[in-house]
């Protein structure tokens, strides 16, 4: 059995990063085992504020929060931290080679049902400032907390995937995942349909006409809610996820956040040898411009990414 800290060190010669990488192993792990029994220690439900988003916090969003923030501040190595739960950059050490992005609980409405929720976590050198494009990341992972807990690791290689033990160690369970080419399965959520683009509505239409329709195959529709839970599906099976730009986002520029979401997702699937769009661009080169830039988000299996294109590039 191959462990983390082993299959780390024959990914990079960086110490200081294997560490990073490291510490949010070590919260996840950690914060997995606040999620199993936070029903029984009273952490559901709303925390009484709301973040930077306007959202209303839940619990175990700041719980989860303090989590990452304790296990960082005791790594020298990070020098900022980024969170969908913190209004500003924080500064943790001056003298930090690494910035870390962090969604730290995504897909938190989920909790109080018991479904996945997870951990996404995006590294980039502190040299290059807070606003840097997805391309300039070092390493980017999430962590599902589904039935196992699996965290998926990219640095600049293979996508890994561990699944935690109960002694709280990450073991491997795949070396290099791969996002299969081709799939018949699209995630995105058909309640906005009156929101939608041109491409998005054509690309739907055209999966759900099925065999005897433009995409010339059957097509099923997955949509958990959680962006972490419908990713590991796609990594593991193959499919696409959308949340594009659409009339009700279009002034905030999308719903999902390009610095913690979008780009450690990206760098992940493309990672795999799948796809990520914004429409236009791959989102790994989109440029930021705040660290709650949202933006369309659109990943998976090459050739449903490609068609989607193809109706953007329609005009
Ligand atoms: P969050 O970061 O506040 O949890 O929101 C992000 C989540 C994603 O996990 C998921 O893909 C999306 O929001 C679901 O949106 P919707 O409510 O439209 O289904
Ligand atoms: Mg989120």
């Amino acid at each position: 059995m191959t462990t983390l800290a082993q299959w780390l060190t024959t990914e990079t010669e960086d110490a200081a990063l294997r560490g990073v990488i490291g510490s949010m192993a070590a919260a996840s792990a950690e914060l997995a085992g606040v999620l199993r029994q936070a029903p029984i220690a009273g952490q559901t439900g709303l925390a009484g504020a709301t973040n930077v988003q306007g959202e209303a916090q839940k619990a175990l969003d700041v719980i989860s929060n303090d989590i990452v923030l304790r296990h960082l501040k005791a790594d020298n190595a990070v020098a900022v931290l980024i969170s969908e739960e913190l209004d500003e950059a924080l500064t943790l050490s001056e003298t930090g080679k690494y910035i870390v992005a962090t969604d730290p609980l995504d897909g938190s409405s989920n909790l109080d049902v018991n479904v996945t929720v997870g951990t996404i976590f995006s590294i980039l050198p502190s040299a290059g400032g807070l606003l840097q494009k997805g391309r300039a990341q070092l390493a980017a992972g999430y962590v599902a907390y589904g039935p196992a807990a699996s965290l998926v690791l990219r640095i600049a290689g293979d996508v890994a995937v561990f699944t935690l033990d109960p002694a709280g160690a990450w073991i491997v369970t795949a070396t290099a995942a791969k996002v299969p080419e081709a799939s018949g399965e699209f995630a995105i959520n058909t309640a906005r349909e009156r929101f939608w683009d041109e491409a998005t509505t054509g690309y739907v239409r055209d999966s759900v006409a099925g065999e005897t329709g433009p995409a010339g195959k059957r097509y099923n529709m997955r949509w958990v809610g959680s962006m972490v839970a419908d990713i590991h599906r796609i990594l593991m099976r193959g499919g696409i996820f959308l949340y594009p730009l659409d009339s009700e986002t279009v002034s905030k520029g999308g719903r999902l956040r390009l610095l913690y979401e979008a780009n450690p997702m990206s760098w992940l699937v493309e990672g795999a040898g799948g796809l990520s769009t914004t429409g236009h661009q791959s989102i790994l080169d989109v440029e930021p411009t705040g660290i709650h830039q949202r933006v369309p988000v659109i990943l998976g299996s090459t050739e449903e990414v490609r068609r989607v294109e193809k109706w953007y590039a329609r005009g």
